[in-house]
C-alpha cells in the first residue's frame, strides 16, 4: 500500500511544477533577463525517485535516497521541447545524469525517464558530470561529459586525488544512449571538452581544456581547439589556444567553454565561464565571445569582464559564488542560457541574440591595465559629454 504521506508531497510537489516563473525588473541595459525562481530545483525531483512508496517498507516515510543538489545542465531544443541534461547529484556525492523539459524553457520542467543508464565502458570512472548535449551534423545528439576516476598514480594514503577525462554518448532519440570510448588527447587531464555541432574539413572538432591536475589547470588552461577523425576512437593529437587565461582577468586562474557554440551570421556565439582566485576562495563568473564561421578556434570579438556573475541568492550554495553554464538554446531569435549557482540550482536567463550579438561586437575589450582602461573610459565620458554639451537638457 502507498504511503499516505506520499500524496502529501506529490500535491506540493504539483503546485511547485506548475509555478509561473516571472521576468525580474532589470536595470536598465541589464542584457540578460533573470527570472523569480530557478527553473529546476532537488525539490523538482520526481518523488518516486527518492522515496520508497510503500508503506510497510517505510513506514516513516524517509527518503531513501536523496538528492543534494541539480546543476550545470546541458541543453537542447528538440521535438518542440526545452530539454535540459541535468546533473543530479545524490546525498552520496554521485551525479548522474536526467532528463527534464518545458514546454516554454522558462518554466513547468519536468523529469522524465529516470537516470540515465549505458554500457560500462570505463568501469574505473567513479564520477560522471556536466553533459554538453549537441545536436552534431552527423545526425546523431551527443553527450559529452566530465568522467570522474581516482588517479591512479596517487601517493599511497591520497583519498583525494582524481583524474578528469572526457565520456561521450550519442543517441538519436533522447531514450537509447551509445557510450564511445572517452577521448584521447595528449594532456593529463581534460575537463569542459565539448564538441563543435558541425564537420570541420570531414573532421570532429572539439573545444577541450588541457590541465595538469584536476583543481590547477597548470601549465595547461585555456580553451583550446584540436580534430579528431573517428569519433568511435575518439583521439586528438594536437590542441591550440582559442581563448587563454590571463593574468588579472575573470579568467586569471582558469576557464572553459560552456555550452557548445551558437551558429550566427556573424560567427559562432560562445558562452563560457572563467575563474579568479579570491580571499573567499574561487570566483566562478560567465563572458562570452565570438569567433570565426570558418575557423571556429579563432576569435574575431571578445568583450571585456564579464556578462553574468552571481548575484543575490544565486551566490550561495555547496560551492558559493559560482555561476556555471554549459547548457543555452537559441530559439526563435531569444538565446535561453541555463546556468547553475553556486553548484546547486538551475535558473535560466534569455536575450535576443540581436541584443547579445550588440553586446559582442561593441562592449569594449579588457586592456589588461588599469590605466589603459582609465582611458577607454575617459574617451566614453568625453564623448557623452560632447553628446550632453550639444543634446543635453539646461538645468
Ligand atoms: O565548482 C565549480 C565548478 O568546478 C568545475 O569547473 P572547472 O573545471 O572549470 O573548475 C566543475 O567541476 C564544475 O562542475 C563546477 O560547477
Amino acid at each position: 500500500m502507498i504511503h499516505p504521506d506520499y500524496w502529501v508531497l506529490q500535491d506540493e510537489q504539483e503546485k511547485l511544477l506548475n509555478r509561473v516563473n516571472t521576468p525580474l525588473t532589470q536595470p536598465t541595459g541589464a542584457l540578460f533577463t533573470r527570472y523569480t525562481h530557478p527553473v529546476l530545483t532537488r525539490a523538482h525531483v520526481p518523488i518516486s525517485w527518492r522515496y520508497d512508496l510503500d508503506a510497510s517498507r517505510n513506514p516513516h516515510f524517509l527518503e531513501r535516497l536523496g538528492v543534494n543538489a541539480t546543476f550545470n545542465p546541458g541543453a537542447l531544443y528538440w521535438q518542440g521541447m526545452f530539454i535540459l541534461a541535468v546533473r543530479l547529484e545524490g546525498v552520496d556525492r554521485k551525479s548522474v545524469f536526467a532528463l527534464a523539459k518545458s514546454p516554454n524553457g522558462i518554466d513547468r520542467f519536468t523529469f522524465f525517464g529516470g537516470p540515465l543508464i549505458w554500457e560500462d565502458l570505463e568501469p574505473a570512472e567513479t564520477n560522471m558530470y556536466d553533459m554538453r548535449l549537441v545536436e552534431h551534423e552527423d545526425g546523431f545528439i551527443y553527450g559529452i561529459f566530465c568522467s570522474e576516476k581516482a588517479d591512479p598514480l596517487a601517493a599511497p594514503g591520497d583519498t583525494t586525488a582524481a583524474l578528469a577525462e572526457t565520456g561521450l554518448v550519442r543517441t538519436r532519440d533522447l531514450k537509447t544512449w551509445e557510450r564511445l570510448p572517452n577521448l584521447k588527447t595528449n594532456s593529463p587531464q581534460q575537463r569542459n571538452v565539448v564538441l563543435h555541432p558541425t564537420f570541420i574539413d570531414g573532421h570532429y572538432g572539439f573545444y577541450t581544456r588541457p590541465q595538469d591536475g584536476f583543481i590547477e589547470t597548470g601549465s595547461g588552461g585555456g580553451i583550446h581547439f584540436g580534430l579528431c577523425q573517428d569519433i568511435n576512437q575518439p583521439h586528438i593529437e594536437k590542441e591550440w589556444l582559442v581563448d587563454g587565461k590571463a593574468y588579472h582577468t575573470i579568467s586569471e586562474m582558469k576557464n572553459g567553454q560552456g555550452p557548445a557554440p551558437i551558429f550566427t551570421e556573424a560567427g559562432w556565439l560562445h558562452i563560457a565561464h572563467g575563474v579568479r582566485q579570491t580571499a573567499a576562495g574561487l570566483r566562478y563568473v560567465l563572458y562570452a565571445f565570438l569567433t570565426a564561421l570558418e575557423e571556429p578556434w579563432r576569435v574575431i570579438a571578445k568583450p571585456g569582464g564579464y556578462l553574468l556573475a552571481p548575484r543575490g541568492d544565486e551566490r550561495t550554495g555547496d560551492v558559493s559564488n559560482v555561476l556555471f553554464t554549459n547548457g543555452a538554446i537559441l530559439h526563435e531569435g531569444t538565446v535561453y542560457l541555463y546556468y547553475a549557482s553556486s553548484d546547486t540550482r538551475i535558473h535560466v536567463a534569455t536575450s535576443p541574440l540581436e541584443q547579445v550579438l550588440d553586446y559582442v561586437l561593441h562592449t569594449p575589450a579588457d586592456l589588461g591595465r588599469s590605466l589603459d582602461c582609465a582611458e577607454t573610459r575617459r574617451s566614453l565620458i568625453e564623448a557623452n559629454q560632447r553628446l550632453l554639451d550639444k543634446e543635453g537638457r539646461s538645468s
